[in-house]
């Protein structure tokens, strides 16, 4: 075992870790071999008959160099290609012993290693970050009893209710066939073709619209089960459960210009982020929370339980908070964890059961088909990162790339030989025991008329928005449709989304160029205010402040202001003309962190902008202006030292919301860090 590069990153008491320990290793300081462990004298050159001579076939570290350089790549996923993990753990609060017979929630304080990873779903494994789509948010547990994969997205719904339709769907989002354009967008032809053809997904059409599928980043947005899944307790009691991730710092979301521009200044944005704030000690944490509906009440709601596309609005149906999971680790090879990762909704433990929901029932086929191929046989249940902690038996033997090396005699089941080892076990000694289900019917291949609402609970959302969260929506679908080259499927989709509400559908219609839509608005009243993103936690740490900064400042003012950000674990970093330092009007030095070329206003929450002095004050003033002008059009927060105001006068920022001045205002620090907190302010005029 070779020695970790990081101590401090270990943790011992993590059962998973301790695993991935014994797969580590670390070149440093060590000679350079061939896979056989052969010592290698050459590196640099071929082997050739004569200097200039032709290569020689024998020199085998040439070929086995090029020939795994060769074999380096595996399918990327057919969809979740692009996605970032960590690992981490979950922290149970109080015992769920009366609902599942689950181990890893029998007993508050229960750790449970965990491995996240976060994607997008359209895009390939290069595509950019930002691009509006929904998030994946898959979580490995690696319990005492098993791995238990939840398996969801940062949305609580789905496009489609049966599984039969997923290539469709699939298909019609990704690049289109003939010219492979355009990529990890849902922004053309044949995705709203879909939409307005399968009129089921009109209320996930809602939420990919909303600012849901821009997140500022992962760590700020929730996660979901989407399904209906069972909890069994050990009395064989069952209950219905959905699972919720709610993200400490409240759910938070880019403004679609700002996402734009940042897929071109730094594609990795969100896994940058995710990445820096666990080096630097600022974890990434989520509440586990779950709704349960007693089995007696399956018929007692409005939808049908069992149909992805509606969610339980939590007014109804409470979230019950059980735990926390904090990413705390960054992975040591993004390959062989992150790429390697197997998640399964399938992978389940005892006390956690499924549902006859027709969208969960196809993708329990549909994982490990998928990572036979991607992984290359079925033994990727022994890559490190897929492991179980627990100890596994059974005699499924051999495939591509056995590890494991099984004795005996025996691979089968029942025997005598080995005394009918490896043993079945009772539900008492921890045996899995499918929740038994009564069920009756004809096999027929229809669905259930119970689905057949798709506009209630899109209009439910529509009337849980905010008035910006509503223009937002207004703006995608103006922008998404909007680039769709046929006019029957635009007036298609404003014929469909008047069901939804009328006025929205009537300005979509302007917007594109199409007839006003006829149709009938759904009729439903209610509203769940958990659904709207006004509604959430809006705190200052971990976001980011520009210092735009020039020589001469006013070094005690802008110590003051920068220690009051630290206080609250607002980040920041120094922006000026040129890296090295910048110096106060005493002459004090400060570091530069980054320059107006190297970042973007786009990358910042805010600006605090102090101004000063620069070698080419005529490019220093007009990378100034661009800078407040971009933070000032999304919205942000912008704080000005009394040296800033000229840098205010000119450029087209307002007084008004989120327009902060030093001067005269001993308040400043804590009303910036308030206003930062806030992140946007949207009755703010930006034309
Ligand atoms: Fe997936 N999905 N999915 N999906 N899904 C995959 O599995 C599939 C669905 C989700 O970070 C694939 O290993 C079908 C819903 C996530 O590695 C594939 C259906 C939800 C990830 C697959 C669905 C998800 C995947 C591709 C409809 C939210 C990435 C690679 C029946 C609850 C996991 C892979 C990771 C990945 C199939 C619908 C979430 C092809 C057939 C609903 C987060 O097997």
């Amino acid at each position: 075992m070779d020695k970790p590069l990081s101590n401090q990153k270990r943790n011992i008491e993590d059962s998973k870790d301790r695993q991935l320990e014994q797969f580590r290793v670390n070149n440093d300081g060590k000679k350079l071999t061939t896979n056989q462990g052969v010592r290698i004298s050459n590196d640099e050159e071929s082997l050739k008959a004569g200097i200039r001579g032709p290569t020689i076939m024998e020199d085998f570290h040439l070929r086995e160099k090029i020939t795994h350089f060769d074999h380096e790549r595996i399918p990327e996923r057919v969809v979740h290609a692009r996605g970032y993990a960590a690992h981490g753990e979950f922290e149970l609060y109080e015992s769920m012993e009366e609902f599942t017979k689950a181990g890893f929630l029998q007993k508050a304080g229960t750790k449970t290693p965990v491995f996240t990873r976060f994607s997008n779903v359209v895009g390939s494994l290069g595509s950019a970050d930002t691009v509006r789509d929904v998030r994946g948010f898959a979580v490995k547990f690696y319990t005492q009893e098993g791995n238990y994969d939840l398996v969801g997205n940062n949305i609580p719904i789905f496009f489609i209710q049966d599984a039969m339709k997923f290539p469709d769907l699939i298909h019609a989002v990704k690049p289109e066939p003939n010219n492979d354009m355009p990529q990890a967008a849902s922004a053309h032809d044949t995705f709203w073709d879909f939409v307005a053809n399968n009129q089921e997904s009109a209320h996930m059409i809602m939420w990919h619209m909303s600012d849901r599928t821009i997140p500022k980043n992962f760590r700020m947005m929730e996660g979901f089960g989407v399904h209906t899944f069972r909890f069994v307790n050990a009395e064989g009691v069952a209950r219905f459960v959905k699972f919720h991730w709610k993200p400490i710092l409240g759910v938070h979301s880019l403004v679609w210009d700002e996402a734009q521009k940042i897929a071109g200044k730094d594609p990795d944005y969100q896994r940058r982020d995710l990445w820096e704030m666990i080096e630097k000690g600022f974890f990434a944490e989520y509440e586990l929370g779950v709704q349960m509906i007693e089995q007696a009440d399956e018929f007692k709601f409005t939808f049908d339980i069992l149909d992805a596309t509606k969610l339980w609005p939590e007014e109804i149906v409470p979230v019950k908070i059980i735990g926390k999971m904090t990413l705390n680790r960054n992975v040591d090879n993004v390959f062989a964890e992150t790429e390697q990762v197997a998640f399964h909704p399938g992978n389940i433990v005892p006390g956690i059961d499924f549902t006859n929901d027709p969208l969960l029932q196809g993708r329990l086929f549909s994982y490990i088909d998928t990572q036979l191929l991607r992984l290359g046989g079925p033994n990727f249940t022994e890559i490190p990162i897929n492991r179980a902690v627990c100890p596994f038996h059974n005699n499924q033997r051999n495939g591509f790339s056995r590890q494991t090396i099984n004795m005996g005699q025996v691979s089968y089941h029942k025997n005598s030989l080995a005394n009918n080892t490896p043993s079945t076990s009772t539900a008492k000694e921890g045996g899995f025991v499918h929740y038994e289900e009564k069920v009756e019917g004809r096999i027929i291949q229809a669905r259930s008329p119970s689905f057949n609402d798709h506009f209630s609970q899109a209009r439910l959302f529509w009337n849980s928005m905010s008035g910006p969260e509503r223009q937002h929506i207004i703006d995608a679908f103006t922008f998404e449709v909007g680039k769709v080259n046929s006019l029957s499927v635009r007036q298609q989709v404003v014929d469909m989304f008047v069901h939804v509400d009328e006025t929205m559908a009537k300005i979509i219609a302007d917007n594109l160029g199409v007839n006003r839509p006829i149709g009938v608005q759904s009729e439903e009243t209610a509203s769940s205010p958990a659904l709207s993103q006004k509604n959430t936690i809006k705190v200052p740490q971990t976001l980011k402040v520009a210092v735009l900064i020039g020589n001469g400042f006013d070094l005690d003012e802008v110590e003051a202001v920068i220690k009051t950000l630290r206080r609250f674990g607002v980040q920041y970093s120094i922006v000026a003309q040129r890296l090295g330092v910048i110096k106060s009007e005493e002459g004090h030095k400060v570091k530069v962190n980054e320059t107006f070329l190297t970042t973007a206003p786009v990358l910042f929450d805010s600006l605090y902008v102090v101004g000063g002095k620069a070698d080419n004050q005529a490019k220093f003033n007009s990378d100034m202006t661009y800078f407040i002008n971009e933070a000032f059009k999304h919205f942000k927060p912008i704080g000005f030292a009394a040296s800033g105001i000229p840098f205010f006068d000119a450029s087209n920022a307002n007084v008004g919301p989120g327009i902060l001045f030093a001067t005269g205002n001993p308040e400043f620090g804590n009303e910036f860090v308030k206003a930062i907190a806030q992140q946007r302010f949207w009755d703010r005029n930006i034309y």
